[in-house]
């Protein structure tokens, strides 16, 4: 045990009741300014306590956390999310069950985390993943897949979070080409799909989701206050993260099989019909340039087709989408 879940063990077992600073610092063999450091570090994980000279500290609220036997049966799924590793903190839950696939662990297994030191979004970018706060989920498919298919799989784990999220909170979130959940143009959800290959071909893909749940304003940084918001924010209610997790897993899966059975073509009307990209004018940023048009539907792989002004179409498979003003 570290040092501040023996204090946190200490707390609990006093049921609420005051434990002087003393006691603890003697209890731990640490100093009073590091008992202060801990306490801090466990408000900083969502621990509410409360500190009166001369009484010590007491345990007020412990954060609410994705809880395993309640995932289990809130699970509406045969095999998504019935293998569940719940961790503390770690760096990136991509890491974590990329060991597991390594290992040969099955398809629909899935790893949370309560923090990610290490988030990552495309292209080598940060994805801010703090204590408590959001939902941090890394999935494990298997499918039978050609490469040039995988993105299909962004869109079809956008579907289903967008569709959770909605059933569940009744937030009004919507789909931003290729990877992005808005909730009033603000960037709620990232979803990062990682392959494995050799030879060309998919041994494994990596569905990361992230979710932002319970944030309140200011555990935004100063760079996503203006662009980023949580569930909480727009709805004002409290998100049950274990709730939201088993209806993302029930979607996936739900969604995943008909995917398998029915083709792209079900997923792409579900798509467009929760997407916030089409019939806007939008400029796409990739390596090949910058594109300007009108986003006007999919293709049957999955890319975005963009009408230029002058009526050409061209497909993108990958980039950054904005709304022109
Ligand atoms: C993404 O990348 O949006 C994919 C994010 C995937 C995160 C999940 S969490 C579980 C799993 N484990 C991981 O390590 N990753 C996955 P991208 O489209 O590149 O967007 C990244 C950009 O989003 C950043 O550059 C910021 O501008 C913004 N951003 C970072 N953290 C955010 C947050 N918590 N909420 C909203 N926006 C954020």
């Amino acid at each position: 045990m570290t040092k501040s879940e023996d204090l946190l063990h200490m707390l609990q077992e006093a049921s609420g009741q005051f434990v002087s600073g003393e006691e603890i610092s003697r209890h731990l063999s640490i100093s009073r300014t590091a008992v202060w450091k801990h306490v801090n570090k466990l408000r900083d994980m969502g621990y509410e306590f409360e500190a009166v000279s001369r009484k010590g500290y007491r345990l007020v609220t412990k954060p609410e956390s994705i809880d395993a036997t309640g995932l289990q049966l809130s699970l509406g799924t045969k095999v998504f999310g019935r293998k569940a590793v719940m961790l503390g903190s770690t760096l990136s839950t991509q890491g974590d069950i990329q060991k597991l696939a390594e290992e040969g662990e099955a398809e629909g297994a899935v790893v949370f985390a309560e923090e990610q030191t290490g988030g990552r979004g495309r292209f080598g970018r940060k994805w801010f993943s703090p204590p408590g706060k959001g939902i941090w989920m890394s999935v494990l498919l298997r499918p039978e897949l050609p490469l040039h298919h995988t993105p299909q799989l962004t869109l079809l784990t956008g579907v289903a979070v967008c569709r959770a999220v909605r059933a569940c909170t009744g937030a009004e979130a919507g789909i931003k080409w290729p990877n992005d959940l808005l909730i009033d143009g603000r960037k709620m959800c990232g979803i990062l799909l990682e392959s494995a290959l050799e030879d060309h071909e998919v041994r494994y893909c990596i569905a990361g989701i992230g979710v932002d749940a319970n944030f309140d304003p200011q555990d935004y940084p100063e760079d996503l206050r203006q662009i980023a918001t949580s569930i909480k924010i727009e709805t004002g209610q409290t998100v049950n993260r274990t709730e939201l997790a088993a209806a993302i897993l029930t979607e996936l899966e739900h969604l995943y099989f008909l995917y398998q059975k029915e083709g792209f073509g079900v997923i792409s009307s579900l798509w467009e019909a929760l997407s916030v990209s089409l019939n806007r004018k939008i400029t796409v940023t990739n390596p090949h340039g910058v594109i300007e048009g009108t986003a006007v539907g999919l293709d049957p792989s999955g890319a975005l087709i963009v009408e230029g002004p002058d009526g050409e179409r061209e497909l993108i498979v990958s980039g950054e989408v904005n709304w022109q003003s």
